[in-house]
């Protein structure tokens, strides 16, 4: 797993062999202590270089061994015995030098970086901290705000920067295992002892404690509850107080706490989750890997609302060009202008010229006619969406894809209006569309796996991590989201106000709480859903609206908000107060706490205390239920799925793994039983009743989320 070559006489080469990344596995940090010892013992050997095979230096630990036992040599000692020798070492680090990899280069001498190589500590986005001697040496060789970056957000840099910031000493164009043995060479016979991070002092800034505070207060902000880039702070501290060997220690009971934790395995599960999520496969035997996309080259962007703005950029921005049309010359410019603004300021920020020769802007669906794809992301109403279709047939090529945005419609209705059933395929982008990394990729019934193949892959070229789901009613987020906000609009009647719903979830991790993100979203999107499904119309009364409709319990409250014009932060009103319409600082309204008093006074409810406990397992056991329903209808093919969803598109904690996941970690016992309480005492409220799933699933005593699909009756996959 490493081997071992001489060459110019004089230099070991040695590459570490472990597809698809060289991870640092026991196998190979065997083969490069041993490799390392054959080359300080050999004395026809002057200098050492490392690499990677296939042009990678190394992508780290291996993250596949963290849940076995520890076997094989341990990196630090392995890293200090290559610091401690007495011949130079130097890291040729070609694509990229992450984690593990970076901390081995640091061990190094010197260190030579590919153009386009990048290096990092991601340690912490896994739920750890840089554990191989990283958060020590780090700071002594870039100070402690640089070194405090890099460890606590676990951003991956360019070789550039890497070379501005003085962890690389020289960065090539060329090759860069030929560029590190050349620098070997010419530094043969130079003292060492300089080239030893761990000898080095840590240069301290003036304000060494200002630094620490600020940098807490950043990453308690940013990972509500995450414990890692805590501990990072703490370790990267160590390396500033203490001298390197205790600074170590401190690395390593850090690191101990951290690896034991719940957020640590939360963390990991989402790695691999992330990229299982990618290999889809359908009922009829259709694969990831047996199923070609198309190269799409040009695509047409149908709406230029905030979602067709949004996809508009991620298209252009992947090299994709675009053609965008709209129906009135007043929205296509209000649409070109919003667009051309994001994709200057996107530019501005990478430092580049903005490619906005790769959009025309047009009010003419001919000019639809050569694309390879199209986007369609008008008004969610079905009936527009239809003729939207229909004329696409007319206008498009034949072998051009139909994609539709909708949040919720029934693809394979759509599909069936055009003359090309297999080629449609919904692709649900989540606002803003060029920021959020999720896309549910819906595959109707009729989708071919071309078409499938093709969204996927065109959603991981936009940079989103693309979910396949079925074709249901919400398909899998939205399906699960109406009944999040059902329980807060339920918590809401009975006793809690909108900020003591929001402070829980958000201290359970959630990037925002649900009113918020409501206000956010604008509280007439669902208004116009419930309009639309029948839930509110002449029949209901306008003084005394009913609390059930449809055979359930339902809730008013967002309706009577809405008939107050009161739609969130786009009119400066919603479940909160704003400065003004627009405005985004959410202030607590004393209006809607007297709204709510009246409204339950009306309704002759009595308000009841309930707890931050009562708000998180109603809200968050909720959605795993329906998660377990998903799973039986067959439409997500994994609970891995259902938590790439929540997590990239709905601002789940990415600590808590997802909603799936965090039942497991509870346990499936429990959560049952929780299910059971709250609908003992919410009877009318169905979707608090287990699912069948989870009673079948705690009958055989809760087995690994891996075995849960074992435990469905009949599988009714739609994937
Ligand atoms: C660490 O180093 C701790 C230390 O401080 C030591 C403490 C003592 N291990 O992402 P991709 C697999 S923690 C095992 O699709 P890309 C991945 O699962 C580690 N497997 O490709 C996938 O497998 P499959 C710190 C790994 O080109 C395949 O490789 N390092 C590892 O889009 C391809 O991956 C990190 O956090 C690994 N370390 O991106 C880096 N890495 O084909 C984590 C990848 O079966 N890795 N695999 O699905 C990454 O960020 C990306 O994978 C990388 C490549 C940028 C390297």
């Amino acid at each position: 797993m490493a081997q071992y070559a001489r060459t110019k006489g004089s230099i070991a080469l040695i590459t570490l062999t472990n597809p698809p990344v060289n991870a640092l596995s026991a196998a190979v940090r065997k083969g490069i202590t041993e490799a390392v010892a054959r080359a300080f013992k050999d004395t026809r050997v002057k200098a050492v270089v490392l690499c990677g095979e296939n042009g990678k230096f190394c992508g780290g630990a291996d993250i596949r061994e963290f849940a076995k036992a520890m076997s094989g040599p341990p990196l630090v000692p392995m890293i200090h015995a290559i610091e401690a020798g007495e011949k130079p070492v130097v890291a040729a680090i070609e694509e990229m030098a992450l984690g593990g990899g970076l901390e081995l280069a640091l061990g190094c001498h010197y260190r030579v970086a590919h153009a386009k190589a990048r290096l990092g500590l991601p340690e912490v986005t896994l739920g750890l901290l840089p554990a191989a001697g990283g958060t020590q040496r780090l700071p002594r060789l870039t100070g402690i705000p640089a070194a405090l970056d890099l460890i606590t957000t676990g951003r991956h840099i360019s070789a550039q920067e890497a070379l501005k910031l003085g962890i690389v000493d020289r960065v090539t164009e060329g090759n860069a295992v030929e560029a590190a043995v050349e620098l070997a060479l010419s530094v043969v016979g130079r003292p060492l002892a300089p080239r030893r991070l761990s000898n080095h002092a840590t240069p301290l800034p003036a304000d060494l404690d200002g630094v620490f505070e600020e940098v807490l207060v950043q990453v308690k902000r940013r990972a509500r509850g995450a414990m890692a880039p805590v501990a990072c702070a703490k370790a990267v501290r160590a390396a500033a107080e203490l001298p390197y060997s205790r600074g170590l220690e401190c690395e390593r009971e850090l690191m101990n706490t951290l690896f034991t934790s719940g957020q640590a395995r939360a963390l990991q599960y989402c790695f691999f989750a992330q990229r299982a999520a990618g290999k889809w496969s359908l009922p009829n035997g259709a694969r990831w890997d047996n199923s070609r996309p198309r190269a799409v080259h040009t695509a047409g962007v149908i709406g230029l609302g905030t979602m067709g703005r949004g996809i508009a950029v991620c298209l252009v921005k992947a090299g994709i060009s675009v053609v965008a049309v709209e129906t009135e010359e007043k929205q296509l410019d209000s649409g070109r202008r919003a667009v051309r603004g994001m994709l200057e300021r996107d530019a501005k920020r990478r430092g580049v010229t903005a490619p906005l020769h790769m959009i025309t802007f047009t009010l003419s669906m001919q000019q639809l006619r050569d694309v390879d794809l199209v986007i369609e992301a008008v008004f969610e109403d079905m009936a527009l969406k239809k003729s939207v279709f229909a004329e696409l047939s007319r206008v498009c090529r034949p072998n051009a894809l139909l994609c539709t945005n909708t949040s919720g419609l029934d693809v394979d209705e759509l599909a069936s209006v055009t003359d090309r059933p297999p080629l449609v395929v919904g692709m649900h982008f989540f606002a803003p569309a060029h920021v959020m990394k999720l896309l549910e990729v819906i595959c109707g019934p009729r989708s071919s796996p071309e078409t499938v193949a093709t969204a996927m892959t065109l959603g991981k070229r936009l940079g989103k991590v693309s979910v396949a789901v079925g074709n249901c009613p919400g398909f899998v987020g939205n399906r699960m989201l109406k009944l999040y906000l059902d329980q807060a609009h339920f918590l809401l009647e009975e006793g809690a106000s909108p900020e003591q719903v929001d402070q829980a979830l958000e201290e359970f991790g959630f990037a925002l709480g649900i009113f918020k993100v409501a206000d956010l979203s604008g509280l007439d999107i669902g208004w116009r859903v419930r309009k639309a499904a029948g839930l509110i119309g002449p029949d209901v009364d306008p003084k005394f609206p009913s609390r059930h409709r449809q055979g359930r319990r339902y809730c008013p409250l967002p309706d009577l908000l809405c008939e107050q014009g009161r739609l969130g932060q786009k009119s400066g009103r919603g479940w909160y107060l704003y400065d003004s319409a627009g405005g985004k600082e959410a202030r607590p309204d004393p209006a809607i706490s007297s709204f709510l008093q009246e409204y339950r006074l009306r309704y002759g409810i009595s308000a009841r205390r309930i707890t931050e406990q009562e708000v998180v397992e109603r809200c968050v056991f909720v959605l795993a239920n329906e998660g377990f329903r998903i799973l039986e209808d067959g439409m997500a093919a994994a609970p891995e799925d259902i938590d790439m969803v929540y997590v990239f598109g709905y601002g789940w904690p990415r600590h808590r793994g997802g909603p799936m996941f965090h039942a497991a970690q509870v346990g499936l016992a429990t959560v049952l039983q929780r299910l059971e309480f709250y609908h003992r005492q919410n009877p009318d409220i169905p979707h608090l009743q287990p699912s069948t799933l989870l009673r079948r699933l705690v009958g055989a005593r809760s087995p690994p989320m891996q075995q849960w699909k074992q435990h469905i009756r009949s599988i009714n996959s739609q994937l």
